[in-house]
């Protein structure tokens, strides 16, 4: 099947069966293709400005044990929980960096947890109130009342990731945990008026086939934020054994998210192949740098706990230039914050 062909029916809204997946397996040239449409798509959309989020994982203790993640219940690891104050501190100097937002993620620490995610929502009101950023909430699975909570607090986003839109592997992964209610979540984040953000792991089983399917079925949930990200196989995990990963699927689903959604915030992760791995995400139509770490504040990545955060890689600084090589720049508040408006506007019509 001819890639140019298949990308010109997905934007036109006339795809055929096997044109998402004639992207997802491009090779060469025909990938080259699609990564250039995919810029194409993104710089009509965004111009050249990529949203810079900061990422604080303020407590990795989790009562869950998914089968490909470092901080699983069952590794018996040190683990952290930051005070209130460090959050704030942290989230403060990540704003006068430069980041448009802050996302505050945690394991499903039981404290946290508590009370209808108390502790957590109060982290949020927090950050809102005394930093003033932009926010975005990534608590893992939450009950129903704790939604109008959060979104009371202020966050601007709820982020979930379903990992996977089938079911059986879901279940492989996410041990113990449910398929519908971690769909549920997005739903109810949306319905209490917050922002939500989707994503799928690429490498972690799934064909060509059923990644198709995930991105289909993911886009189709109407999320404002989407995004794939390569399975980093873990020591001390069921998985570590996998084989370690290449970046390229990643590379074209990224693409093909753009092509098929291009009015989507994707990011482009340094939490997978670190700030080595920036220049061709954006090069793949990503428009948001997510993941960027401050370094000797003792802070965590999930997929690299480690890679290039105490060198000082991940810092806005660094991320800055690395745009401004690649003839793009960060985005400031005021685009960031039009941005989010024009999501919020078209609302249900993405
Ligand atoms: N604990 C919350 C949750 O699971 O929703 C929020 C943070 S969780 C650590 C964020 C995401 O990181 C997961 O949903 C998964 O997509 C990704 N992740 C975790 N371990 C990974 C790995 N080994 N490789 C790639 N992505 C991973
Ligand atoms: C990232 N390490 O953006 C973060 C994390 C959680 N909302 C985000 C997976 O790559
Ligand atoms: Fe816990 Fe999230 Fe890791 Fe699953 S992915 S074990 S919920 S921190």
């Amino acid at each position: 099947m001819d890639v140019l062909e298949a990308i010109g029916r997905i934007r036109r809204g006339e795809a055929l069966p096997g044109d998402l997946e004639s992207i997802l397996s491009a090779t060469d040239g025909d990938a080259e293709a699609a990564f250039s449409e995919a810029r194409r798509a993104r710089d009509a959309e965004f111009g050249r400005r990529a949203f810079l989020y900061g990422f604080v994982y303020f407590s990795t203790h989790c009562r869950n044990d998914c089968a490909f993640c470092y901080f699983r219940r069952s590794s018996g690891l040190p683990r952290y929980r930051k005070s209130a104050d460090e959050v704030l501190s942290l989230s403060a100097s990540l704003k006068d960096a430069g980041v448009n937002l802050v996302d505050l993620t945690m394991g499903e620490d039981p404290v946290m947890c508590a009370d209808g995610h108390r502790e957590a929502i109060g982290l949020v009101r927090r950050v809102k109130e005394e930093v003033g950023t932009a926010v975005m909430a990534s608590p893992g699975a939450m009950s129903e009342q704790s939604f109008a909570d959060l979104a009371e607090a202020g966050a601007d986003w709820f982020a979930c990731y379903q990992e996977t839109y089938d079911r059986g592997l879901f279940s492989r992964l996410r041990l113990g945990q449910s398929f519908d209610h971690r769909m549920d979540q997005r739903a109810w984040a949306r319905k209490a008026g917050m922002l939500a953000e989707d994503g799928i792991m690429v490498g972690i089983g799934e064909s060509v086939e059923g990644r198709a399917e995930s991105l289909r079925m993911m886009g189709g949930q109407g999320c404002e934020q989407i995004r794939a990200m390569t399975f980093i196989p873990q020591e001390g995990t069921p998985m570590a054994g996998s084989a370690p990963p290449g970046f390229g699927a990643e590379l074209l689903a990224i693409a093909a998210m753009r092509i098929m959604f291009p009015d989507r915030l994707i990011p482009a992760s340094l939490d997978v192949e670190g700030i080595a791995g920036l220049r061709a995400r954006l090069d793949a139509g990503a428009n948001v740098v997510t993941s960027i770490v401050p370094p000797r504040m003792d802070l965590a990545g999930v997929a690299q706990h480690e890679l290039d955060i105490e060198n000082g890689n991940r810092s806005v600084r660094h991320v800055a230039e690395m745009l401004d090589e690649m003839g793009m720049r960060a985005a400031t508040d005021a685009e960031y914050g039009a941005a989010l408006s024009r999501l919020r506007s078209r609302r249900g019509r993405l």
